[in-house]
């Protein structure tokens, strides 16, 4: 008996997922079954299980619209393979919650690290924040105290950590002195004490979406502006 086999796509597709087989064989007198293989793709990339086909055709009988041979008649002609994905791309979080950094820091450094896998290319978007969105003096201002930063963060295959840096607006004391700053500074000073500032780093929109984001998904930045300049200067 001679019939063909071929493979057919369905969410699995052809040559991403699997090679696609079609062969014509004989089946000798006495044989009882024929072993067919087909080759499957492996990848790092995270997927959901996906599915094809094989199934038998008559080699004599050549459908008119379609130009191929017919499938075989019967439920047993055609058989579902699923392939399961062994990829696991991992979570996203901050490697540490809190950073308390000087005022005259030009940028601060922050850690993303990936956990529970490395499989495949990963990325989340980061997104600096306000502490708050009313009036608080432990805010800190976009393009005073930071440049705020929204941008996409790409972990590739196997990459299990990533450092991004914000630039900070650092306002260091005039080292010269004119009246008209002596005058201003003293009336800040009476006013009110410098106070330290706040703002908020976030991970958000992580892609595959198999990908989880942590509980540490946001990293609160503290600038010392209290810090005393004049000490900073001799400790320096
Ligand atoms: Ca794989
Ligand atoms: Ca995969």
């Amino acid at each position: 008996m001679t019939f063909g086999y071929r493979t057919v796509n369905d969410t699995a597709k052809c040559p991403k997922d699997y090679l696609h087989v079609d062969e014509v064989i004989t089946i000798q007198k006495r044989e009882t079954e024929k072993k067919i293989y087909i080759p499957i793709v492996d990848d790092n990339e995270w997927e959901p299980d996906l599915d094809f086909f094989v199934e038998l055709y008559d080699p004599g009988k050549i459908n008119n619209i379609s130009g191929l041979p017919e499938k075989l008649n019967g439920d047993d002609t055609k058989c579902m393979i699923t392939i399961l994905d062994d990829d696991f791309p991992g979570s996203l979080g901050f490697a540490e919650t809190d950073i308390v950094i000087s005022k005259n820091a030009e940028k601060v450094s922050i850690k993303i690290v990936r956990l529970e896998g490395a499989d495949g290319t990963i990325s989340c978007m980061i997104r600096t924040e306000n502490l708050s969105e009313t009036q608080n003096p432990s805010n800190a201002e976009e393009y005073e105290d930071y440049v705020p930063k929204y941008e996409k963060v790409e972990f590739y295959q196997g990459e299990t950590e990533k450092v991004i840096e914000i630039s900070l607006v650092s306002k260091k004391t005039p080292q010269l002195d004119s009246k008209m700053i002596d005058d201003h500074k003293e009336e800040q000073e009476s006013s009110e004490e410098p106070c330290d500032v706040i703002f908020k780093v976030k991970l958000e929109k992580p892609e595959p979406s198999e990908v989880k984001i942590s509980k540490k998904k946001t990293c609160m930045v503290t600038i010392l502006k209290s810090e005393d300049d004049e000490k900073y200067e001799e400790d320096r």
